[in-house]
Order: C-alpha cells, then structure tokens, then sequence
C-alpha cells in the first residue's frame, strides 16, 4: 500500500512540473485530487482499512496530499509568472535606440575656433573663472578707481577674488609664466552684472588671444582677424573694425562681422543694424608689458576677447543667448 502511494506521489509531482500552461495544470489537479481524483480515492478508502495499517499508510497518505497540494501551488505561481512576463515583452515592438546625446552648440564653436586658430600657430591656454582682482584689472591697467570697472561689474567672491568679466586676465597669467613670443588664445566662461537680452547674459563665454613678439603690428592683427572671419563664415563675410577703448589695448578697435544671417537687411541677431559686434581688439598696451616685466621697447603685440556665444548665435541662426545655458532639450537636441 505504501508503495502505491508513493508511485503515485511521484508521478503526480512529475506531471505538475511537466504542465506548461495553468489549464494542464488544472488538469493534473484534478486527476490526482479532484473529486473522484486518484488522492482523494485513497484518503477515502483509509476507512476500509484494516485498523493496525491505519495509522502508518493514513500518515503516508497525509504527506503525499500535502507535498502534491504545495507543489500544486508553487508549480501555478511559477507559471503565472511567467505568464505576465510574457505579456510585458513585446517582442513585436521596434527596439529603443539609446540616447547617445550630441555636443552642445558652444562646444562645437569653441573647437571650430581652437582649430582655425591652431592652424595659425596659436596654442589654448586656461585660467579660472574665480579670478584675483589684480590679474581681472589691475594688471590690465584697470586700477580700481577707472570707469572701466563700471562696465565690468561682477559678483564679488570676498577678499580680492571676482568672477572674471573677461577672459583678458589670462593674457597676464601666460606672459608672467613664459617670456615673448607668445601666441596663445583662451577660451572659457565670464561672467557679468548685466541687464540681459537677446545678445547679452550674465554668464557667458569669450576666447581671448594674445600674440606677442618682435614686429607685431596692427597691419596682423586686421589680417589675422580677417582670415579668421572668412575660415569660419566663408568670403561672403565682410569685417569692419571701429575705434573703440580698452584700458589695456592701444590702440583699441571693436571687431564687427557683416550679418550672414540677414544679409545685412537687419534680423533680429543683429538687431536690424546688419552686423554683429563679435571682439574687442587691440594693440597691448606698454603699461601691461610693465605689469609682466616685459621690454616694450622690444616687444609688441596685439590682443582680441570675443564672444563665443555671439558667434554661435550667427553661425548657427540663434536668436537668443540664453537658449544656450537654459538646458532644453528640444532645443539641445536640433542640428
Ligand atoms: C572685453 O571683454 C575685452 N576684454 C576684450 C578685449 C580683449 C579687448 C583683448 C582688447 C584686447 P567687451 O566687453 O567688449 O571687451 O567684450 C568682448 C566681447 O564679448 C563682445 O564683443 C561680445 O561679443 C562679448 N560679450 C561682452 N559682454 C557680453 C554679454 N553680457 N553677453 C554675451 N556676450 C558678451
């Protein structure tokens, strides 16, 4: 009797762990413990049992009910399971393409100027952005009484350190470290006190250059500029340069690009005056040289800042500055 239960314990748990739907399943529940089920039959007939086999085949038959009922259960979890997992994965749906995300526009200007520099032998320098008074002004000739500073406001970081307004104090930093020549440009952020507009944020970007050695004259300064319009925008550019003042440039010239976007009809990038101020520029004045101990008598040279956002905006159609540090992706995203 013991071995009839047993046999029959074996293959009821061989048949539920061979059910591969919940009907088969149910199917095999029955067989073994629906009403008129194998199981149910012999705990029936445990009556008609003589009294001394009673309890020890009763026992056997008691386990061998439990053990199928809880393979039962497990074996209808498992398949359930399986079942829901079958219904989230569509194997019919086109695949996911992983975002691999692109370079964001000032990075793409910022190589392309790093690169047509680099073609006329200028090398990247850095500075930081948390910059000591002295190398922000003063040794730019901008002592702390000039009405220059007024253009120039910052936020003040306590004792003399600023946010640097320009990227012109790394012009200091790389001439009290190397002696001339000296042909560098440096990119990086600036920021300013500023009521913002369409071309104007109080964080934004600037590439500076420095060249710097016996000769220098501003017959270079109007050919290199010029070459640099031209490698970027193409022939059609037209360049102007306009008298201005820097403290630390002399003489000093704003450097301005003919509208590309417009045509010089006047948009909304150049604010209808059909062209886009992009540097300031400028002979370095002998009382920087005197800062960083270099002979003015010597040595000449001529110095730029311009706008990183600025050309950016015209090379790639952009009629706001701001669009650049707002981090929209749908605007991130085109190009
Ligand atoms: C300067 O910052 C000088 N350091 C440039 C310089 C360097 C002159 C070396 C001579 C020799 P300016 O304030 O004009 O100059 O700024 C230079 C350029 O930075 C501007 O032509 C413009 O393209 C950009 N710029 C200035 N202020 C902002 C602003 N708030 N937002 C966006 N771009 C700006």
């Amino acid at each position: 009797m013991i071995d009839r239960i047993e046999n029959m314990e074996r293959r009821a748990l061989e048949e539920i762990d061979q059910a591969t739907d919940t009907a088969a399943l149910e199917e095999v529940r029955i067989r073994y413990m629906g009403r008129s089920g194998q199981l149910t039959a012999l705990l029936r007939g445990m009556g008609d049992m003589a009294p001394e086999d009673r309890p020890r085949t009763g026992q056997r038959v008691n386990l061998a009910n439990r053990t199928v009922t809880d393979a039962l259960a497990t074996r209808q979890r498992a398949l359930q399971d399986a079942a829901a997992v079958v219904e989230r994965l569509d194997i019919t749906l086109p695949g996911r393409r992983p975002s691999i995300g692109r370079k964001h526009p000032l990075t793409l200007i910022r190589e392309e100027v790093v690169a047509i520099f680099g073609e006329m032998g200028f090398t990247v320098a850095d500075g930081p952005e948390i910059e000591r008074d002295y190398y922000n002004f003063e040794a730019l000739n901008i002592p702390a009484n000039h009405p220059a500073r007024d253009t120039h406001d910052t936020f003040y970081m306590g004792g003399d350190r600023v946010l640097r307004t320009h990227t012109s104090p790394v012009q200091i930093r790389v001439m009290e470290l190397y002696p001339p020549p000296v042909r560098v440009i440096a990119p990086g952020r600036t920021y300013r006190h500023e009521n913002p507009d369409a071309t104007h944020a109080f964080a934004f970007h600037q590439c500076e250059g420095l060249y710097v050695a016996q000769g220098v004259s501003m017959a270079h300064l109007k050919g290199d500029l010029t070459y640099f319009a031209r490698r970027l925008f193409g022939k059609a550019v037209k360049v102007r340069f306009r008298p201005d003042f820097f403290p630390f440039t002399e003489p000093s010239v704003d450097y301005s690009f003919s509208c590309v976007v417009c045509n010089e009809k006047g948009c909304g990038i150049c604010k209808g005056t059909g062209w886009l101020e992009i540097s300031g520029a400028g002979m370095v004045d002998p009382a920087v040289f005197g800062f960083v101990g270099y002979d003015s008598e010597k040595y000449t040279g001529y110095a730029f800042g311009m706008g990183l956002d600025r050309l950016a905006m015209f090379k790639y159609g952009i009629e706001s500055i701001h669009m650049f540090l707002e981090n929209d992706l749908r605007f991130l995203s085109q190009g």
